[in-house]
């Protein structure tokens, strides 16, 4: 039986929105799905609007009548100051300036490992420590995990900040080994951030129960998070098909891969 009325899930044209819309049907009478991306046509649950978000007034639109909110919208990898800025920063902030001002309850939000992703592997890292972003996406990530730290202090709404590790169908080479979280994983791990009573403000890792971790996932149980998949399934195709790689390089040392070793994406573009 559905629990909520609407569910609002920004960027759900995207590979992990399209799993939700499936996935989290169940949860509430009505998903109101947005993109600035076509979304197909709507089931007889759906609301489809198409829209940007850096755009206030339509966020004012799309918050009204909605009791929880899942936003993934975004550019999701590097890109220019400008266009993280647009719709990463400026688009949250309008995300969580209108859920206060139309009185949404919780907003779960899709973070990611480039948060933090020049720490070391090695120093297995839980959610409390400092950012340290490897790009400009991930230093809109660490802004958006701080703005909902200070919706939550001074307004009560609520929020959780899943720092997705890597969510594809299936770990595409070695890191992912550590970092990937299944499609069936982060629709769970979503599905708790909704349900469980109180979450006050929370950040936990979006991983699989994978044998090789970097990251001290404890949070997640106030979750009673209870993820299914492990991507040792995968390590020998993985180890076969990719080369051995060299442990002084950054995008080997460090959480966030090859972000940490890009060069500055500005300096290009
Ligand atoms: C992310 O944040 C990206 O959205 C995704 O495409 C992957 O690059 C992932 O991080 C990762 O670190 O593997």
């Amino acid at each position: 039986m559905a629990t909520f009325k609407r569910i609002l899930i920004t960027g759900a044209a995207g590979r992990l929105g399209s799993v939700l819309r499936k996935e989290l049907a169940h949860l509430a009478e009505t998903l109101r799905l947005t993109d600035i991306a076509d979304m197909g046509d709507a089931a007889p649950h759906e609301e489809l609007v198409q829209c940007d978000i850096g755009d206030m007034n339509q966020v004012l639109e799309l918050t009204r009548d909605v009791d929880a909110v899942v936003h993934l919208g975004g550019i999701p990898l590097e890109n220019t100051f400008e266009n993280i800025l647009h719709a990463n920063i400026r688009g949250s902030y309008n995300v969580y300036e209108a859920c206060r001002l139309n009185g949404v309850k919780r907003v779960v939000y899709g973070s990611s490992n480039h948060a933090i992703g020049f720490y070391e592997r090695d120093a297995m890292i839980d959610s409390f420590v400092p950012h340290r972003p490897d790009s400009l996406y991930g230093l809109s990530k660490a802004f958006v995990e701080d703005l909902g730290r200070y919706y939550f202090d001074k307004f009560g709404l609520e929020s959780v900040a899943i720092r997705i590790g890597s969510s594809f169908e299936a770990p595409a080479d070695r890191r992912m080994l550590a970092t990937w979280m299944s499609f069936g994983d982060f629709a769970h791990m979503v599905d708790r951030c909704l349900s469980v009573p109180r979450v006050g403000f929370l950040v936990v890792y979006g991983v699989s129960d994978n044998n090789e971790q970097f990251w001290n996932n404890q949070q997640a149980g106030i979750l009673g998070y209870r993820p299914r998949d492990n991507a040792e399934d995968y390590r020998g195709e993985i180890e076969a098909s990719t080369p051995v790689p060299d442990p002084t390089d950054p995008a080997v040392i460090y959480c966030g891969g090859s972000f940490t070793a890009a060069g500055h994406y500005e300096d290009n573009h």
